[in-house]
């Protein structure tokens, strides 16, 4: 194959090579760091590359990420003025709705008190609260977090939403900015992260947010649900809380540090239900066509969809 429309290939915590074996059926592939870097590379698709390798590509024309989140790239200080464009997909969103619904019920319907009963041979019928008497608050009502409200709206819990700007759902209670976000937290008794990772949302589920939950509820207390990502939680304010009773339980897919830590009380913890970054991986086999798809779109002069607000961080 020709090097005209070569794509670079970065990825780093996986192998690539499904990736580079889809892209490469249509398009020359450089991975790197195997490859040299090729000024005929147009297209870079990125996970964690190296940062500044970007910067040396003089034709590059876009750069797609291999996830919806871009805190991965936006990292890298020497990112070139070219758009950056992220993964929105059905296959992504499916993946992240049955994620999400699946803790919220695994929480709302007592799961860790049955495994812990049925450890002990104990037959006993606790309280149950219906859907209805519960409020999820998802915190980032963007792509995920909105599809992930309707799947909760149709099981019958009270939905409530927050984000940046004012987005409204029929059916959902919804808040934004600093202003809105004590008052949904307030109104939540199972908080589902869903933000991205930028400078304004590092570090804000912490121990003072936490207590802001609404705790008085046929469940006894309140519930964490991360599949964000990691840096958004403290996750020793998240343990803190869960000793001290701000917490009952959570569920958390993402980590300050990734992979995490052996030694992380997190792991062992009764009250806690730890995934590894996998609420919604990437398919290649669904998102690849989307991505040649929009190198196509670009090439005839139309636009391409789903840029990165470099400003706003994601
Ligand atoms: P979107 O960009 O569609 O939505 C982001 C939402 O967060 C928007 O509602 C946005 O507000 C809101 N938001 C951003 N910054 C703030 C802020 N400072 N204050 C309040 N709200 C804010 O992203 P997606 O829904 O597609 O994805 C969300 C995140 O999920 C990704 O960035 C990624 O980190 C994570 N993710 C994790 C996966 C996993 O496997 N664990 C898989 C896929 C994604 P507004 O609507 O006003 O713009
Ligand atoms: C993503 C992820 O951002 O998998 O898509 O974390």
């Amino acid at each position: 194959m020709s090097g005209a429309n070569r794509i670079l290939l970065s990825v780093r915590g996986f192998h690539p090579q499904r990736w580079y074996d889809l892209l490469s059926a249509s398009r020359p592939v450089t991975l790197e760091p195997d490859g040299p870097v090729d000024p005929s590379i147009e297209y870079a698709v990125v996970w964690k590359h190296k940062p500044g390798i970007l910067a040396a590509l003089p034709n590059l024309k876009a750069i797609f990420s291999i996830g919806a989140g871009v805190d991965h790239i936006l990292h890298d200080p020497e990112i070139p003025d070219v758009p950056i464009v992220r993964i929105v997909a059905d296959n992504l969103t499916q993946y992240m709705v049955e994620y999400v619904v699946w803790r919220v019920l695994d929480h709302q319907r007592q799961g860790a008190l049955y495994r812990a009963q049925q450890l002990r041979k104990i037959w006993h019928e606790p309280q149950q609260p219906p859907a209805n008497e519960i409020a999820v608050g998802i915190m980032g009502f963007g792509q995920l977090g909105r599809a992930a409200a309707k799947a909760l709206l149709a099981v019958g819990f009270k939905v409530n939403g927050w984000s940046r700007m004012a987005r409204g759902m029929d059916g959902v209670a919804t808040w934004h900015g600093e202003s809105g976000l004590t008052p949904f937290l307030n109104a939540t008794d199972i908080l589902v992260a869903l933000l991205p990772l930028t400078p304004a949302t590092r570090g804000i589920i912490d121990y003072g947010l936490l207590g802001k939950l609404h705790r008085e509820n046929g469940l006894g207390g309140a519930f964490l649900i991360n599949a964000g990502r990691g840096q958004l939680q403290k996750d020793a304010d998240i343990l803190r809380a869960l000793e001290d009773g701000l917490l009952k339980e959570a569920s958390l897919d993402v980590f300050e540090t990734e992979p995490l830590p052996a030694e992380s009380p997190l792991w062992m913890h009764p009250r806690m239900f730890v995934t590894p970054h996998a609420a919604a991986s990437s398919d290649p086999e669904h998102l690849v066509p989307l991505m040649l798809e929009q190198m196509r779109a670009l090439e005839r002069g139309e636009k391409l969809a789903n840029i990165v607000d470099r400003k706003a961080g994601y």
